[in-house]
């Protein structure tokens, strides 16, 4: 098989090296501002490097991309603000920070909605109703939205065990600044706080908050984890972020670049599961390495069905959010993880 990829590989690549147009000189020297929600090494760090690798090598000089790591351009919020003035081309946007602009996006923010099996979610973010969807959604706002992508399960880490929703009394907890997130954990009886990403370190070593929530390898890559004792894994929801760009833009690049710019988007689809994966996967084992009293508690289904019961009231709070649109995307997104399912269901 190995060999015959090989040479299928070879084939596409001299094929666009045949078919792609030749350089325009009128177009030389631009550069596509591309700012992440991450640091250096992230999930979204990878994306946009390899973003990066992928037009540069296609587009013979004419484009560079320069990827602005967070922290350099300001939070989230300031970066979205910057790409909607076109001081920016390209940035990631998450749902978590997306919600005051765009209520219905916050569908992706609740809990014990979508797949068990990551796969079936990452298929489902390809789905053309829930792409055409997002679009029209983003479109209103004076975003183009490209993308979403996962980056894993969302994981608590705290100071005090939490295997039951009891034990979330007291705890303050750091969410990102969507609303909804407010709702959703204190349904399960936790303070929520929203934070910006940049403060969720200090305020966790200051005693400001007791606890928070993300990927594991964001747990790591931000030493959430020195300043806290346990991570649990209710495998409740996945950290979604979403891709976009500047319409105009995007509506003044050539027709060479704009498919240099969506086969790339398309191209990392596939590419970033597995580097969430793996990334997850590592730096979890890194984590317990540096720190070997960390305990990890994983949820049993019965202990998950308690939160689960208590996430149910939330989607009260999402429609009040987010409204009939809200609504419309919610079924959107659950039919396309539907369609994913049976898609991906081995044939008997
Ligand atoms: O918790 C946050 O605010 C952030 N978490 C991740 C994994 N990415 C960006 C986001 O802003």
């Amino acid at each position: 098989m190995r060999p015959r990829l090989g040479a299928l590989l070879a084939v596409c690549l001299l094929w666009s090296a045949c078919t792609d147009p030749a350089p325009d000189p009128a177009r030389q020297g631009q550069v596509w501002r591309f700012a992440i929600e991450e640091t250096r090494g992230s999930v979204q760090d990878a994306y946009a490097q390899r973003f990066k690798e992928l037009v540069e090598e296609r587009s013979r000089g004419e484009v560079k991309v320069v990827v602005y790591p967070y922290g350099t351009l300001g939070t989230s919020d300031q970066v979205t603000e910057q790409l909607h003035m076109g001081t920016l081309q390209l940035a990631t946007a998450s749902p978590g920070h997306l919600g005051t602009l765009i209520p219905e996006v916050q569908a992706f923010l609740l809990h014990f909605v979508l797949s068990e099996d990551e796969r079936v979610n990452h298929e489902a973010l390809r789905d053309s109703e829930l792409v055409a969807f997002l679009e029209r959604l983003y479109k209103e706002k004076g975003l183009r939205y490209l993308a979403a992508f996962s980056e894993g399960w969302m994981v608590w880490t705290t100071r005090t065990p939490v295997r039951r929703p009891l034990d979330f009394d007291g705890v303050k907890m750091r969410v990102m600044t969507s609303p909804l997130l407010l709702a959703a954990y204190e349904a399960y009886g936790a303070d929520a706080t929203p934070l910006p990403y940049s403060e969720v370190y200090s305020g966790l070593q200051l005693r400001m908050i007791d606890g928070q929530v993300n990927p594991i390898f964001a747990i790591e890559e931000m030493s959430f984890y020195e300043v806290t004792d346990y991570l649990v894994f209710p495998n409740h929801a996945q950290f979604y972020t979403t891709v976009v760009t500047n319409p105009e833009f995007y509506s003044r690049l050539s027709a060479h670049e704009r498919e240099l710019l969506d086969t790339s988007v398309a191209t990392l689809h596939d590419e970033i599961f597995e580097v969430q994966r793996s990334y997850n996967r590592e730096r979890l084992d890194l984590m317990l390495e540096r720190k070997p009293e960390l305990e990890v508690i994983r949820l049993s289904d019965e202990e998950r069905s308690a939160f689960s019961a208590r996430a149910t009231e939330v989607r009260a709070a999402y429609l009040a959010l987010a409204g009939e649109r809200g609504a419309r995307l919610l079924e959107t997104l659950e039919a396309a993880v539907a369609r994913a399912r049976r898609n991906l269901a081995p044939s008997s």
